[in-house]
């Protein structure tokens, strides 16, 4: 019954990573609690919500299946372990592509704003993609002004979100192959909210009660999301802030600067952020930094925000989710700023330790202890040099004694867009689709993903790119385990030292890393995009490349929907934590197996990261069987 994990008590089985390891000490040292403290509390967790056999759908519940076998084997309504289960993940779905869809839809909004003239200082950044983007969606651009192409593009993309008839255009994207099989088996998305909207009336009591017809909405709610608002989020925002191209920064706890106003942006959505850094360099604000003391404003980034602006920007990024706490426990934050998604409420109580103001701005988060600073886009600039100025005035409060910032901090190259990675490769897919058939590049991997105490921080990640690499597998990566490939030295063209000899020659060649940086989570539908391209060119489908994917630390509903359509894509996954659904053999072999009938790619569960590796490369060797590669 026990699927949990054991408890890590010393500093160095809580994260590989030095700098995280320094600070932990600090907190320990100081009395101060972390996510690993609190986690130690919760042990040992439920088994019944480990194998998600609990449901609270009515309240006539909550009920729970016995596994054993003994006790209760149905709800009060009737309802099995299978049904509860499969609901439970179905509606883990629904929130991550809410997550997500919800975020592209703000995008949408300020763009369409932007339009209109109406959201202040935002403006077409990528002329190039605006307009391929219209002509995708069927938009004429003869005659008629940036702005009025951008209105009429951000119509269409709204009418994506609410749309009733037919099926999302965004998704067209998707080799025809695979689009005929989610017509054929009645997963092809409607409505991006329609989906998210269907999946809560489904797991309502008394509705859907079939494990197979609840898991198969829940692949079209991923492919809504993949295919459907990450994919719209990405390319709006390309469209608003720049299409990311290669660029340095560094990364890790050393980012944070001894004698600059440290400003952290966290969390997902660039929109505020990208008016961050532009007020960060504002002459009247960095004048009020000397006056404070400081010798200029340093921003850095944590998660996704902090994807966004180094992808963008070259910002350097403090740390993923395991350290946002860790950054605050240096002593040396001004002003923690945060929007949407992966912010631990914790952070209310323990900016109270230090001297750190907690600045919330999203209409739709808020936290314990923060200093409000709604964001809108019509006062964005003005907001965002309100943020900045608050945080230099919290220069002088800083507190020198309660200060360590560790010195570990490590470059590294992103922004590495599919369009980026086009260019490197001289303006086609051939060059890499040639290294892939020619044996020189055994496959690619995509590795993404969150942090999770119940995995020793960046292990998983770090371990199982190494060992792709070493393999000769190209690996791409998103979110919180590009953070962690960055602090491990992994997004430098020298890191091509670590990989096989075949994968060394084409990095060396080509100039770029063995582990190519694409951004933030919602970017993973870079992945898809270029995945797309290399079938499209070898006219094949997804789940014939030589590819697989894996999440080595997942933790968020955001992972799960990310799972749900990479799967349903055609690309083989392995988790690195499990899933709560053991409590069902059905929904276990349906999601380890049972698909590979269906959409022609599965899940596999393994924590080991090498051995994750092993099922990864077992799976490119087939495929490249299968297409008569050696
Ligand atoms: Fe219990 Fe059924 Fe209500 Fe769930 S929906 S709480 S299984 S009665
Ligand atoms: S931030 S969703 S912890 S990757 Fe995108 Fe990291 Fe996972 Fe959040």
């Amino acid at each position: 019954l026990n699927v949990g994990y054991e408890m890590k008590t010393e500093i160095d089985e809580k994260s590989i990573d030095l700098a995280s390891q320094k600070i932990l000490q600090k907190a320990e040292e100081e009395g101060i609690e972390t996510a690993w403290d609190r986690y130690e509390k919760q042990l040992p967790q439920c088994s019944f919500g480990q194998l998600g056999v609990c449901c609270r759908n009515c309240n006539m519940g909550p009920c729970r299946i016995d596994p054993f076998g003994e006790g209760a084997q149905k709800g009060i309504c009737g309802a099995t372990a299978d049904i509860i289960v499969a609901r439970n993940f179905l509606r883990m779905i629904a929130a991550g592509a809410a997550a997500h869809s919800d975020h592209a839809r703000d995008a949408v909004l300020t763009f369409k704003k932007m339009s209109e003239g109406e959201a202040g200082s935002y403006r077409i950044k990528d002329e190039a993609k605006l307009l391929s983007l219209a002509s995708e969606y069927g938009i004429p651009s003869d005659g008629k002004s940036l702005e009025e192409i951008a209105a009429n593009l951000a119509d269409v993309l709204l009418q994506e979100f609410g749309k009733q008839d037919g099926h999302l255009q965004c998704t067209k994207r998707v080799p025809k192959s695979r689009l005929k099989l989610w017509a054929e088996l009645g997963i092809e998305p409607r409505g991006i909210d329609r989906e998210i909207v269907e999946c809560m009336h489904r797991t309502h009591i008394g509705v859907d009660n079939d494990a197979v017809h609840i898991l198969l909405q829940g692949l079209r709610t991923g492919i809504s999301d993949g295919w459907g608002g990450s994919m719209i989020a990405t390319d709006v925002q390309d469209i608003l802030f720049g299409t990311p191209q290669p660029r340095k920064s560094t990364v890790n706890l050393g980012v944070l600067s001894r004698d600059k106003v440290n400003v952290i942006v966290h969390g997902h959505e660039p929109i505020l952020s990208e008016m961050i850094v532009e007020a960060a360099e504002d002459p009247e604000l960095l004048k009020l930094a000397e006056e404070k003391g400081a010798a200029g404003i340093n921003v850095i980034g944590i998660c996704c925000t902090g994807n966004e602006t180094l992808m963008r920007h070259g910002i350097p990024i403090a740390g993923n989710f395991l350290q946002q706490e860790l950054a605050v426990i240096t002593g040396a934050v001004e002003a923690m700023v945060v929007d949407v998604q992966c912010i631990m409420p914790s952070l209310g109580e323990l900016t109270g330790c230090y001297h750190t103001k907690f600045i919330s701005t999203s209409p739709k988060a808020d936290f314990p202890n923060t200093v409000r600073m709604e964001f809108h886009e019509d006062r964005a600039y003005e907001t965002a040099k309100e943020i900045v100025r608050t945080a230099v005035e919290n220069f002088p409060n800083r507190i020198p004694e309660k200060v360590t910032i560790p010195e570990e901090k490590q470059e590294c190259m992103a922004g590495f867009s599919a369009e980026a990675i086009l260019n490197a490769l001289g303006g086609s897919p051939d060059p890499l689709i040639e290294a892939i058939t020619g044996g020189a590049v055994r496959g690619i991997g995509a590795v993404v993903g969150c942090n999770n105490v119940k995995i020793k921080h960046n292990y998983g990640h770090v371990n199982l790119v190494k060992e792709l690499i070493k393999n000769n597998v190209l690996v791409v990566t998103t979110g919180c385990n590009a953070i962690a490939c960055a602090e491990a030295g992994l997004l430098l063209p020298e890191a091509s030292e670590m990989a096989g000899d075949g994968l060394k020659a084409v990095c060396k060649a080509l100039g770029i890393p063995p582990v190519l940086h694409m951004g933030s989570c919602v970017d993973i539908s870079r992945i898809l995009v270029l995945a797309s391209a290399i079938a499209n060119r070898l006219g094949v489908d997804i789940s014939d490349l030589p590819a697989a994917g894996a999440a080595p630390e997942w933790m968020s509903e955001k992972a799960v929907s990310i799972g749900a359509y990479v799967v349903s894509s055609g690309v083989f996954t392995v988790l690195g934590t499990i899933p709560a659904v053991l409590g069902s053999q059905a929904v276990t072999s349906l999601l380890t197996g049972g698909l590979n009938d269906v959409v022609r790619a599965s899940f596999a569960v393994e924590p080991d990261p090498l051995k994750a590796a092993d099922l990864m490369l077992e799976h490119i060797d087939e495929k490249r069987k299968a297409l008569g590669l050696n």
